[in-house]
């Protein structure tokens, strides 16, 4: 056998072992979630014949020949009984697109479509696009809401990181063939992390909004807008109103943002999102919960304090260190939640909890107080009632 083809024996054995690899609960958990002992979606599930050129003749060496660096921040949809994830995929080359894996049971067997999503342009191309959320609307259409980022025109020359993020738009009924619609208009500067709601809201289209002054920095923007849209073929939000702001020594001081499209429960909306501060070491990304009024969508009912999920162990390390991050759930009929979510920009993972179980954080966790004797308060009673509790059990 030749060198080039006992390497690609052995590329294709890791490859197929990796997609067939079984995941496993972490036990006890916190009674929230469960996370998983393995990532679902990293880069070297990146089929073999994306990453080599498998002709010898024009590949001699079997060298890769499409680097696949990352797979993260994925949208999340059930289709046809399987659990799928739009994902980030990150070439070598820093450009990311977006590709479709799919698994029978949502926590294991993830497996890439053969092809990335071919996503049209609109006529000013994207440099960049990613972190896709995926909304089933009441229209029929499934959307897809993600950043697309551009060059920012009036930067000078010798300014080449200076960008302009804006929401791109695209919908589809099959997930294969996407129709790209004109980009968000809002009247911020910039938009990251816009997502779709599911329901028609006053016979409109509602958007969770994201406004920043620049690239990075939410400047006085930030926190999570709604606005309302006539349609989506033009999408313009005239208005949003800050339904969750940022706010002082909080794990979303320094900016955050609506994580998937939220779930309709019978006590309101949940809404998963991030929160974002900073430390000596850098921005530090968690994800937290909140649940909004059935009806009047701007009112936040509940908002457990601080975080529902930080990054943890090899969790912390990444390309972008310190990074928690979803744009993809799954509430299944049973009532399994599916919280996809990645870590430190380069990989995926999954938790599971419910509907009930998340609907009772969400309620009953203590809000937060803002400073820190309140949370002495709300420790030391807990610590009361358990005590006399636990009292009346040992008479
Ligand atoms: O690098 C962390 C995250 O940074 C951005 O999120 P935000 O707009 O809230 O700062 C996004 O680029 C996201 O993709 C990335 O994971």
């Amino acid at each position: 056998m030749t060198e080039f083809d006992q390497r690609l024996n052995l590329l294709n054995e890791n490859y197929h072992s990796l997609i067939s690899k079984t995941n496993k609960k972490l036990e006890p958990g916190n009674g929230i979630f469960d996370r998983y002992q393995n990532p679902v979606l990293t880069a070297a599930h990146a089929p073999v014949f994306w990453r080599f050129d498998l002709n010898p003749e024009t590949n001699p060496f079997l060298q890769e020949r499409f680097g696949i660096n990352a797979a993260f921040n994925a949208g999340a949809i059930k289709w046809k009984d399987k659990y799928l994830l739009v994902a980030r995929v990150e070439g070598w080359d820093r450009k990311s697109f977006f590709a479709v894996a799919e698994s029978p049971n949502g926590i294991d067997n993830f497996t890439f479509w053969d092809y990335p999503i071919d996503m049209p342009e609109t006529e000013q191309p994207d440099t960049n696009v990613y972190d896709m959320r995926l909304t089933a609307h009441e229209d029929g259409w499934i959307y897809g809401l993600f950043c697309t980022e551009r060059r920012d025109p009036d930067a000078p020359a010798h300014d080449q990181s200076a960008a302009i993020a804006a929401c791109g738009i695209a919908r589809t009924t099959d997930l294969v063939t996407w129709e790209r619609l004109p980009d968000l208009k809002t009247n911020s500067p910039q938009q990251r992390n816009v997502v779709l709601h599911p329901e028609y809201v006053n016979g409109k289209y509602a958007l969770y909004t994201r406004p920043q002054d620049g690239f990075i920095s939410a400047g006085t923007g930030g926190g999570i807008g709604f606005g309302l849209a006539d349609s989506m073929e033009n999408a313009y939000v005239p208005e949003e109103a800050i339904i969750d702001n940022k706010i002082y020594h909080t794990v979303y001081e320094a900016k955050n943002g609506q994580g998937p499209a939220p779930i309709r429960t019978r006590h309101g909306w949940l809404h998963l999102a991030h929160g974002v501060r900073n430390t000596a070491a850098g921005l530090r990304y968690v994800l937290y919960m909140f649940l909004t009024d059935l009806n009047d969508l701007t009112k936040v009912l509940h908002k457990p304090a601080g975080y529902f999920l930080a990054p943890e162990g090899e969790e912390r390390i990444g390309d972008v260190s310190n990074v928690a991050f979803s744009n993809g759930w799954i509430a299944d009929d049973d009532g399994t939640v599916y919280i996809y979510y990645a870590s430190s920009d380069t990989r995926m993972h999954v938790a599971t909890s419910s509907i009930e179980k998340l609907l009772d954080y969400v309620i009953n966790t203590p809000e937060d107080g803002f400073r820190s004797a309140l949370s002495v308060n709300r420790l030391s009673d807990l610590i009361t009632r358990n005590k006399e509790y636990l009292q009346t059990r040992s008479v």
